[in-house]
């Protein structure tokens, strides 16, 4: 009975909470708060609101998934640390002090959150095959609830950072997470050199790095960014790079061709072009790099590509484009088949117009899991005509 009670309770608090709209923030709102009066308590009357309100919106949204998904164990374990940590900071609220500990837990809870969703998929995957419905409503959903996570643990990393007794030696001019003169190269550099200690390994040997910068200045491009969202997107490109290049030019007498990568800087982007000479994708294939269903493989260990440690764990790439839109840029492939592939990670050049993109949970998001498959509005080319001498297929010519 008491148990009851209390479920009650906190379905009508997340009901609360769901309803108030994430409020997102510029990098430059991130910085100008850490640097010039970073103060502990406006930060605390800021968090205690407003992460219950981000996990709300999601969690509310977990629900709308198919029964047949959401009944996966996986799924329900997820949900149970979210309902914790959702529990947890309602009591943080009717406090008046802080405790950065406590943030540090709520954080550690949810660091397996994206290998035990993929699980979940898999379950699902093993009991009820793949599914394109499915698969577009775990597209959309998982898109959301990864961005979600990636800005609720930005919100807690800035708060540790900022407050905590640890300020980071190793980068005193960083705010929190955030590097104010973050020299791109030298992310580069560093993405490039991890990889190809990882390809080194396992292939004995990887390509050349060849780096170009263009700006109107003669100093290197800098930006105002979270250097650990870099690196995870230009580590990622550059597994994927070296891999392809590698393997196609495995037995091939001229040696393997170098990775390419153009640092630019408008007025509106900074672009940063990784390019390879690994052979290309066809374009039928290239979405589905970002396909979380199609990438999770029901028996991980028997899948070539999971003992090849270049390959990432599946996930790599859709997470890594999420991590360039939360701060309104964008990651894409541009791919020639035979020849090779240019991957783009496309930032806001000005901190004032990089504001966290946030899934906002309403009635447009509901609508996006109700729609039911409809028949293909356009032709499908797999099918033959019946008979062609009779029907009015010549006709149609
Ligand atoms: C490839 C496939 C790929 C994905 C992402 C980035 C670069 C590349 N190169 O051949």
């Amino acid at each position: 009975m008491r148990l009851f009670t209390v479920l009650l309770k906190n379905t009508k608090k997340i009901e609360y909470y769901s309803r108030f709209s994430p409020s997102p923030l510029s990098i430059k709102q991130f910085l100008e708060f850490g640097r010039d009066n970073a103060c502990e308590k406006t930060s605390f009357m800021f968090l205690r609101k407003e992460l219950p309100v981000r996990l709300a919106n999601t969690m509310r949204e977990v629900n709308l998934l198919p029964d047949n998904l959401l009944s996966q164990p996986s799924i329900k374990l997820v949900q149970k640390w979210y309902m914790q940590s959702f529990v947890e900071l309602l009591v943080w609220r009717t406090m008046f002090f802080l405790d950065i500990l406590f943030l540090f837990e709520i954080r550690n809870r949810h660091n397996d959150v994206v290998p035990t969703m993929a699980q979940g998929v898999i379950e699902y995957k093993e009991k009820f095959g793949f599914d394109p419905f499915i698969s577009s409503n775990i597209q959309y959903f998982l898109d959301r609830f990864y961005t979600n996570r990636i800005s609720f643990r930005m919100l807690i990393n800035q708060h540790t950072l900022l407050f905590g007794n640890d300020t980071n030696p190793a980068h005193p001019k960083h705010i929190g997470s955030i590097d104010p003169t973050c020299n791109v190269a030298e992310v580069v550099k560093d993405a490039y050199e991890t990889a190809k200690m990882l390809c080194e390994q396992y292939y004995l040997a990887a390509p050349a790095l060849q780096i170009q910068e263009f700006n109107n200045k003669d100093k290197s491009i800098q930006a105002v960014y979270v250097p650990s969202h870099l690196f995870h997107m230009l580590f990622e490109l550059f597994k994927n790079s070296m891999r392809a290049s590698v393997e196609l030019h495995e037995d091939s007498k001229e040696g393997l061709p170098p990775v390419k990568a153009k640092v630019t800087l408008g007025k509106e982007d900074l672009s940063i072009k990784i390019s390879d000479r690994g052979g290309g994708v066809p374009l039928r294939k290239i979405d589905r790099l970002f396909n979380y269903m199609y990438s999770t493989a029901p028996t991980p260990s028997l899948e070539p590509s999971s003992t090849v440690p270049l390959a990432g764990f599946g996930y790599g790439l859709p997470i890594s484009r999420l991590y360039a839109r939360y701060f309104q840029g964008d990651l894409k492939l541009y791919s020639m088949e035979g020849v090779g592939t240019d991957a783009v990670i496309y930032l806001k050049a000005l901190s004032s117009e990089s504001f966290e993109r946030l899934p906002v949970f309403n009635k447009s998001a509901w609508r996006h899991y109700q729609t039911s498959p409809e028949a293909d509005d356009w032709s499908n080319p797999s099918k033959e005509p019946r008979d062609t001498s009779k029907s009015n297929y010549k006709a149609n010519r």
